[in-house]
């Protein structure tokens, strides 16, 4: 067993000094932050240190030795015990064990996200051209850098290097693999027996489009699909809206309530038991607000809808959509909606939120009126969207 300190600025780096100089085996027994310099505990320089063992063995395998060499790994994966495996009287020191397990788990894992990280950052212009000009298509259209790089990756590795020259080949296995991460959009359907009659909520951020998408479906589902349909909204911030929306009802024949409490939602699903199809609209919410966010956890246990969908605008930026995503974790959303469509060119933002949520598309949206510009979301045509020329 080898033993060795490692410092670096930041955990990343730190890491990266371990597996460069003991190899992925490495196993990381201890890290600590620590100010360095500075004057009188001014302008001190946070570091980090991380205490690293590796087998002797290992220690002579390469750092980026393959991945099919896993196989003669002599430390096995750690493997997380069962609370039911704690017994005894070493309950705390099992306890202690089981916690050790877990953090060597999640730094073996952090670890080969960072492998993989040095292996994509292999220089693109290595790849044949016709792959560094889909490389480039995707960055331009807003995919994630590492997604793209690794897309491309991907296909270096599986195409014959005769295939990597035919334009046609590379473009539709590239096409292929992005409609494999949209995967087939889920809109509502009544076809599943369980499914006869649904209650679905839209959530989402202040004036990405939440409104005017449930008039959408509401005038799609009542009139063109004869649905019984009724329509709720939690949204009582904006009389304006309320009032609209209200309008808007009585011209398509759709009852609108209009609730201001958790009790008086639930009590309004009841009350539209007999309805295909019950559409909640909420207030709008900001993420970075946690008591709109519990406010509004309130109101979707009242209702217990069948599906929430978080409803996004496409013209958000990729890294605010993935913060918004993730402080909607809470709340269990099971689709997307995307809108704007109409007011973007560059659709890559839509791959990086699928990839990242793992939740399924259902519609997009793709301009203001109502009730045509709607469409269950495309991932044929959208991925051919994010990986063309601009
Ligand atoms: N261009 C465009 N505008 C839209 C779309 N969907 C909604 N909007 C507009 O976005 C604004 C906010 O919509 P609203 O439904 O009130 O958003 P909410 O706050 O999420 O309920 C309105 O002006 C809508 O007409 C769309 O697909 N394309
Ligand atoms: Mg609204």
């Amino acid at each position: 067993m080898r033993v060795k300190r490692f410092v670096a600025p930041t955990m990343q780096e730190a890491m990266i000094k371990v597996k460069l100089d003991m190899g992925k085996e490495a196993v990381i027994i201890h890290t600590r932050k620590f100010k360095e310099g500075g004057f009188l505990g001014l302008f001190a320089r946070e570091m980090v240190e991380v205490t690293a063992a590796v087998e002797d063995k290992l220690t002579q395998a390469p750092a980026n030795e393959k991945r099919a060499e896993k196989t003669n790994n002599l430390t096995p994966a750690p493997v997380a015990a069962t609370s039911a495996e704690i017994t005894g009287q070493d309950n705390q020191e099992a306890a202690e064990n089981l916690a050790v397990q877990r953090e060597l788990a999640e730094m073996r894992s952090l670890m080969e996200k960072m492998s993989e990280q040095i292996e994509l950052s292999q220089k693109i212009d290595s790849y044949p051209p016709i792959l560094q000009k889909y490389y480039q298509n995707m960055v331009t259209n807003d995919i994630d850098d590492r997604l793209a790089k690794k897309l491309v990756k991907a296909i270096y590795t599986n195409l014959t290097p005769e295939e990597l020259g035919e334009e046609e080949k590379v473009c539709a296995t590239l096409q292929k693999n992005l409609e494999k991460i949209l995967k087939k959009a889920k809109p509502i359907t009544f076809t599943s027996g369980t499914k006869t009659k649904q209650t679905i909520a839209l959530v989402g951020p202040t004036g990405v489009g939440k409104t005017t998408t449930i008039a959408k479906l509401a005038a799609t589902f009542s009139i063109v699909d004869k649905r019984k349909v009724a329509l709720i909204t939690a949204d009582t911030y904006r009389i304006a809206a309320v009032e609209q929306l209200k309008t808007f009802g009585d011209i398509i024949g759709v009852p609108v309530d209009v609730v201001y409490t958790p009790q008086e939602l639930k009590k309004a699903v009841q009350r539209h038991s007999d309805k295909d199809l019950i559409l909640i609209d909420s207030a709008g919410r900001s993420h970075k607000n946690g008591l709109q966010m519990s406010e509004l956890k309130g109101f979707l246990e009242a209702a217990n809808p069948s599906d929430i969908f978080l409803v996004l605008s496409s013209t958000t930026k990729s890294k605010d959509l993935l913060e918004i995503v993730e402080s909607y974790s809470d709340v269990s959303v099971s689709r997307l909606i995307f809108t704007k469509l109409d007011e973007t060119s560059s659709y890559g933002a839509i791959l990086n939120v699928v990839s990242k949520s793992k939740k399924a598309l259902s519609y997009v949206t793709v301009g203001q009126s109502v009730p045509d510009d709607i469409e269950v979301a495309n991932s044929a045509q959208l991925a051919n969207l994010m990986m063309r020329e601009r």
